[in-house]
C-alpha cells in the first residue's frame, strides 16, 4: 500500500498503454483494461485481449453517446461527484478542494451533488452520471455498505469509479481505488494520547470515565475511530466507556447528545467526539451545564479532523487535542485521473498522512494549516 504525503505537521505527541495510433483515443474500461477506440469508426480493440467481446463494443457504444449526453465539452474530462452532504467543517473543505481542482481550467467538467446525508439521493447521483456518461465517477461513501448494484451499473457502463475519504464494504473488483484516511489509526491515536495524557498529569491509575459522540453509524469514520479508541479500552482496566450515541457529525448532534450525557451521567472525565462540529455542539452542552473543558477543565475534551475551528477551540483551551483527518483530496483524486488518462495503473488503496495535534501546539501551528 502506498502512502501518499501531503502537508504533513506530526507534533512531538505525535504517535507519528501502450501508444494508440493518431485517429485513435483510449477508453478505459475499470481495473485495468485499456479499451483502444478507433475515432474515426465505431471499431474498437482491447490492448490486453485479441478478442473483442460482445459486451465491451456496447461499453465503448455507451460512452460514445453518453459523451455528447454530457455536454459537448469534448476536450474537458467529464467527472461526476458525490458528496456525502455539508455536515461539517471539514466536509466542506474536502468540496472546496474538489471544486478547486476540478476546474475548466483544469480541463475538467464537474457534476457535483450533494447527497445531504441520504443515501438513496446518493444511489440517484450515481446513477445519473451513468447515464449522463460522465467518464469518471468520484463517491464518497455515506456509510460502508448499500454500493454494489449501483457500482456494477459504473462498471457496466466502463466508467472508473474513485472512491474517496470513507471507505465502501463493496468488493473491490466493483471500484477502480480509493484514497482516504486510516480512521482505525486516528482512533489508536487519540487513544495513545489519552493514555500519555493521563500518565503525564500522574491520573494513570485513576478510574477514568468516558463517554464517545459517534458520528454517523455506519460511516467509515465512525466505525474506524471506535474500534480504534475502544481498541485500547482492555488495555485499561480503569477506563470506562460509559455509553456511545451518534452525534451524525454535526454540532446540534453533539450538542443534543453531550447534554443528555450529562443528564444521565454524574461523572464524566473523558468526551470523545468523533468529528470537530460535534466538539462544538458538546463544549456548549457542557458550559451550559456550568462545567468546563479542554486541558484545565473539568472534562477531557478529545476531538477528530483538526480543522481550523478545531484549532481555535484548542487554542481557546476548550479541546485538548485534536487528531488530523486530512480533507485535501481533490489534487491527489486528479493525479489518479491523469494517470488512468495515461494508461498507467493505479494503487488501489492510498492513505493521505495525518498527525496528532494537543493544544499546546496549537498557537504555533495554526497559521500554517491550510484548512
Ligand atoms: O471527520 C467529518 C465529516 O468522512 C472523514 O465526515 C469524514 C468525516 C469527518 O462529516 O467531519
Amino acid at each position: 500500500m502506498k502512502k501518499i504525503g501531503v502537508a504533513v505537521l506530526i507534533c512531538s505527541l505525535a504517535l507519528g498503454l501502450a501508444g494508440c495510433g493518431e485517429s485513435e483515443v483510449m477508453v478505459l474500461t475499470p481495473y485495468g483494461d485499456a479499451v483502444i477506440r478507433d475515432e474515426g469508426s465505431s471499431s474498437a480493440s482491447t490492448q490486453t485481449q485479441a478478442k473483442q467481446t460482445e459486451k465491451e463494443e456496447t461499453v465503448v457504444q455507451k460512452e460514445t453517446e453518453g459523451k455528447a449526453d454530457a455536454g459537448g465539452s469534448s476536450n474537458l474530462i467529464q467527472v461526476g461527484f458525490a458528496q456525502v452532504g455539508s455536515e461539517s467543517d471539514w466536509r466542506l473543505a474536502q468540496t472546496a478542494s474538489m471544486k478547486e481542482t476540478f476546474t475548466e481550467a483544469n480541463g475538467y467538467k464537474l457534476d457535483f451533488v450533494d447527497c445531504n446525508n441520504d443515501q438513496k439521493t446518493q444511489l440517484d447521483a450515481l446513477e445519473a452520471f451513468v447515464e449522463n456518461g460522465v467518464e469518471y465517477i468520484i463517491l464518497d461513501p455515506i456509510i460502508e455498505s448499500g454500493y454494489e448494484d449501483a457500482l456494477q451499473k459504473a462498471k457496466d457502463a466502463g466508467i472508473p469509479v474513485i472512491v474517496v475519504d470513507r471507505n465502501i464494504s463493496a468488493p473491490e473488483e466493483l471500484y477502480t481505488c480509493w484514497v482516504g484516511s486510516d480512521f482505525e489509526k486516528e482512533g489508536v491515536d487519540a487513544a495513545k494520547w489519552l493514555d500519555q495524557y493521563l500518565e503525564a498529569n500522574n491520573r494513570a491509575e485513576e478510574d477514568i470515565n468516558i463517554v464517545t459522540i459517534q458520528g454517523t453509524v455506519g460511516a467509515s469514520a465512525q466505525i474506524g475511530r471506535s474500534k480504534g479508541f475502544n481498541s485500547l479500552l482492555s488495555s485499561h482496566s480503569n477506563w470506562n466507556m460509559l455509553d456511545e450515541q451518534s452525534g451524525d457529525f454535526t454540532e446540534d448532534g453533539g450538542y443534543a447528545v453531550m447534554t443528555a450525557f450529562l443528564n444521565q451521567y454524574e461523572d464524566i472525565d473523558v468526551v470523545v467526539c468523533q468529528n470537530d462540529n460535534e466538539a462544538y455542539g458538546a463544549i456548549t452542552a457542557i458550559q451550559e451545564k456550568g462545567l468546563t473543558c479542554g486541558p484545565d477543565g473539568d472534562i477531557i475534551m478529545i476531538s477528530f479532523d483538526a480543522t481550523n475551528g478545531g484549532f481555535q477551540k484548542m487554542i481557546a483551551g476548550e479541546i485538548n487535542v485534536d487528531v488530523e483527518c486530512n480533507p485535501q483530496e481533490g489534487p491527489l483524486v486528479a493525479e489518479l485521473i491523469q494517470k488512468l488518462e495515461a494508461g498507467q495503473t493505479v494503487d488501489k488503496i492510498q492513505y493521505v498522512e495525518e498527525g496528532v495535534f494537543p493544544a499546546e501546539t496549537a498557537a504555533d501551528i495554526i497559521d500554517s494549516r491550510a484548512y
